[in-house]
């Protein structure tokens, strides 16, 4: 086995895709027999096993009357400050720009006014470099802080490039693409769930997102509306958030709401995906499209926009189509083509097929070499 790492893994908790990566990722690193210590604000949602090799490290936030925004960034880096001592990590690696990034900048110079070096790598998911890291209020910092890591990593070629075109990037950036973790994605079928949702065989439609505005919850409703207009089917809503009153209305307005779930967020997609006949992802921006690989491996082929990274997972006619961001007409018509059960077959093995190239199995080296790198490029500073 290759050299055993001490890693701090820093991201956020919840069910955004960026800390799902970084939680599968510190847990796959864990049964490599890497030491893997989360640094977060709560324990992730999918750290949902420990074992010697995994350790969590709450972040707590002081709160104090004059504060009327809690210094979260500064709380983040003493933490980090304390575990990288205390564990004697190797190295920290940081999921998300804001305000991971730049939090472990500030860690690593009090930790180098102690004596210690500690190598940053920051990786880059989407929304920290395409949408919130270009506003001006936290722009100098991003371009600052992936400037300042010792590694940085972003999950498409899309990405990495968006990244060189608006920021003022001197660093390298190599592209690690999200990942499956197949076992657990593998088809597990729930005959009797199916049975009960789709009674008359209907074809399942499932989305699932944070129902953001950048997902266009609202395109969606109406792409299903169509097909529903065409083909008896039924479509599962998985996730929550901001859009989601807006779509629950349109359903109403649409008058489609008996053949129209919406779950909320749920621990086990696999189990929904693993029946589902199409999936829909109709985003305005996505870097890679997380959600989509894990409907792919579970099976299902996917209708998306042609947007960001998405291309370089869903590939035209073979595993999906993918349109123009809006085009619901088009969406509309392939996806009509997909169920179509001379089709679906087929569509159904190649989205499987794609799926595996993504496979923990075939990502997880690319991180641990990247580390090694970036390890030995710092040597020198360790030493100095
Ligand atoms: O906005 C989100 O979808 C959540 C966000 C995150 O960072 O939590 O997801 C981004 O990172 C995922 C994991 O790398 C990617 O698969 C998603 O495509 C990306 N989302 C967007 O770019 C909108």
């Amino acid at each position: 086995m290759a050299r055993v790492m001490k890693i701090g893994i820093v991201c956020y908790p919840t069910f955004g895709g960026s800390g799902v990566v970084a939680t599968e990722l510190g847990k796959a690193l864990a049964k490599e027999g890497h030491q893997v210590h989360f640094i977060t604000y709560s324990q992730p949602s999918r750290l949902d096993f420990l074992n010697e090799n995994l350790f969590y490290h709450e972040v707590s936030i002081r709160s104090y009357p004059l504060f009327e925004y809690p210094p979260y960034e500064l709380a983040l880096a003493s933490k980090m400050v304390s575990v990288v001592k205390n564990e004697k990590l190797d190295l920290l690696h940081v999921h998300y720009a804001i305000p991971h990034a730049s939090a472990a900048y500030m860690a690593k110079q009090i930790l180098k006014s102690h004596g210690i070096f500690i190598p940053v790598v920051t990786t880059l998911h989407g929304t920290d470099i395409t949408l919130v890291g270009k506003d001006a209020s936290y722009e100098p910092v991003v371009t600052f802080s992936i400037n300042q890591s010792d590694g940085v990593t972003a999950v498409s070629n899309d990405l990495r490039k968006e990244t060189y075109q608006f920021f003022k990037i001197t660093n390298d950036i190599e592209v690690i693409p999200n990942f499956i973790d197949l076992e657990k994605f593998k088809k597990q079928k729930k005959d009797h769930f199916k049975k009960a949702i789709c009674p008359n065989g209907e074809s399942l439609i499932v989305h699932t997102s944070n129902f953001r505005k950048v997902k266009r919850i609202g395109d969606v409703i109406k792409v299903f509306y169509n097909i529903h207009k065409e083909i008896p089917s039924k479509l599962l809503m998985i996730g929550d958030g901001p859009e989601r009153d807006q779509a629950e209305g349109m359903c109403r307005e649409l008058d489609i709401c008996d053949d129209v779930r919406f779950l909320g967020k749920l621990e086990a997609v696999e189990e929904v995906l693993s029946v589902a006949d199409l999936f829909l992802m109709p985003s305005e921006k996505e870097s890679f499209g997380l959600a989509a690989l894990e409907a792919m491996a579970c099976e299902v082929p996917v209708i998306s926009s042609n947007t960001g990274g998405i291309p370089e997972l869903n590939v035209q006619g073979v595993t999906g189509f993918l349109s123009n961001v809006g085009d619901i007409e088009d969406m509309t018509k392939k996806a009509l083509f997909i169920l179509d059960k001379n089709n679906l077959p087929v569509f159904k093995e190649n989205a499987l097929k794609r799926a595996k190239e993504f496979d923990i199995a075939n990502i997880l080296p690319l991180y641990e070499n990247y580390y090694h790198r970036v390890l030995e490029k710092t040597a020198a500073q360790v030493i100095a």
